[in-house]
C-alpha cells in the first residue's frame, strides 16, 4: 500500500473514532439526549392528567403565562386565546390522537406535538396583531381547517 494511503485511512478512521468517542461520551457519561421523550403521558387519559384537565391560559407572574393545550383531530383546545402585548408565553402541549404541528408564521415557533409526549415550546410577543396558528403535519381529512388565532394586545 502506498504511504500517502496509509496516512488518508489512518486519519480518516481515527477521524471517526474520536467523533464516536464524543458522542458516546456525552450520551453515556453526560446524559445528554435529544429532548424527545422526556415527559410522556397516556394519550388515552389526557383530560385526567394534570396539566391537561384544566386546559387554557395561566398567569405565571408580571407579563409571564403559560398556555396548556391539547391538540386533536382538528383543532386546538383552547383557541383563541389573547395574550397582553410583551409577555412570554409557555405553549405545554400534547396530542390526543395524531401526530400534529404547531406553526405560528412569521415567528419562530413551530413544534411536532406527538401522542404520549409532552411538548414544551415559549415566545415572547412583543408585536401586536393577530397570529395564526397551524397545524402543519398532516392529520387526516380535516388537516386544512385545523387552525386558530392568538391575539396579541
Ligand atoms: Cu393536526
Amino acid at each position: 500500500m502506498n504511504r500517502l494511503e496509509e496516512l488518508w485511512l489512518t486519519v480518516s478512521v481515527g477521524i471517526l473514532v474520536i467523533f464516536m468517542f464524543i458522542i458516546g461520551y456525552q450520551t453515556f457519561a453526560l446524559g445528554m439526549g435529544p429532548p424527545s421523550h422526556k415527559e410522556t403521558i397516556d394519550p388515552q387519559q389526557v383530560d385526567q392528567i394534570e396539566p391537561f384537565d384544566e386546559p387554557g391560559l395561566k398567569m405565571l407572574g408580571d407579563k409571564q403565562y403559560e398556555v396548556v393545550m391539547i391538540l386533536q383531530a382538528f383543532a386546538f383546545t383552547p383557541s383563541h386565546i389573547e395574550i397582553p402585548i410583551g409577555s412570554e408565553v409557555e405553549f405545554t402541549m400534547t396530542s390526543k390522537d395524531v401526530t400534529h404541528g404547531f406553526q405560528i408564521p412569521g415567528t419562530n415557533i413551530n413544534a411536532m406535538v406527538m401522542p404520549g409526549h409532552i411538548q414544551k415550546i415559549s415566545h415572547t410577543f412583543n408585536e401586536p396583531g393577530e397570529y395564526l396558528v397551524v397545524c402543519n403535519e398532516y392529520c387526516g381529512i380535516g388537516h386544512q381547517a385545523m387552525s386558530t388565532t392568538i391575539t396579541v394586545k
